[in-house]
């Protein structure tokens, strides 16, 4: 079933169903598994999001996929989290190419305000295990501004929507792998180009229940985010509501 996709990762774990691919991976005892293995699921029951939210899954409609990676430079949850959003905007792009699809600082994919895709990376005992959820096709479960590939004009099957993220990411990890602050330096490059947080007026809503508002100038050398307000602040973890475009 997953014939093109199953040629890009040294090994594939398909589930028709699983609590989270995330957990999966980060249950199994991951010593004899090859950098890149992938756990990939066609619908979860506890799909993870970040802060303990859900992310909906249900059967045949979206791609859920972790990978296992082992970066040699010190892991960069955030760098990573945003080298996979420009790897799934592309897939998105690919297959949509009228959705201009932009991503929102600092782990979604958007078409418009409508979130296509969400990304959770975690850190494991030296590994990292990046996940991601990219919808295919409308779910009656998920939030009012979910869409999905089908909804913006794609008819690309799981598999090929599979291949195209797998080979996207890979490359651009490649180059991670080979000269990190290059990679770094492209990815945000990358993102820059296509972001739809910077420039924009936000709210920031940090963990710690505070709130910033201000605009959204840019991000610094470590991917964090830089608000102007009346004075400038670095912000590493938010989520972030987009005030006006
Ligand atoms: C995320 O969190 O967006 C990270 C999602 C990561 C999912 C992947 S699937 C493979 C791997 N295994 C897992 O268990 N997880 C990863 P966050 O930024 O916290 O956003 C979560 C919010 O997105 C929810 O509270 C909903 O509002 C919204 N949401 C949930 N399901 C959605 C969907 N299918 N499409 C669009 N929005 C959704």
């Amino acid at each position: 079933m997953l014939t093109k996709s199953l040629q890009t990762v040294p090994k594939l774990e398909f589930f028709e169903s699983i609590d989270s691919t995330n957990l999966a991976l980060e249950r199994t005892d991951r010593t004899k598994l090859a950098e890149f293995t992938a756990y990939v699921a066609a619908s979860q029951s506890a799909g993870q999001g970040r802060l303990g939210r859900t992310w909906v899954s249900e059967p045949g409609s979206s791609i859920a996929l972790s990978l296992l990676l082992r970066p040699e430079a010190q892991a960069e949850k955030g760098w990573l989290t945003l080298m996979m959003a420009n790897a799934v905007r592309a897939t998105v792009e690919t297959f949509a190419p009228d959705a201009d699809p932009r991503i929102k600082w600092p782990n979604d994919v958007l078409v418009g305000e409508r979130k296509i895709s969400g990304i959770l990376a975690k850190a494991v005992a030296g590994d990292v295990i990046l996940g991601v959820g990219l919808n295919l096709k409308a779910q009656a479960g998920a939030p009012e501004n979910a869409t999905a590939l089908e909804q913006v004009g794609s008819v690309a099957s799981f598999d090929e929507v599979l291949f195209e993220l797998l080979t996207q990411f890979r490359a651009r990890y490649a180059k991670f792998q080979s000269d990190a602050s290059w990679a770094i330096a492209g990815t945000a490059e990358e993102f820059r180009l296509h972001s739809s947080t910077l420039g924009t007026e936000v709210m920031a809503l940090l963990p710690s229940g505070e709130q910033i508002r201000g605009t959204a100038v840019d991000i610094d050398a470590q991917g964090n985010l830089i608000i102007q307000a009346d004075s400038k602040h670095v912000i590493s973890a938010a989520d972030i509501i987009h005030l006006r475009n």
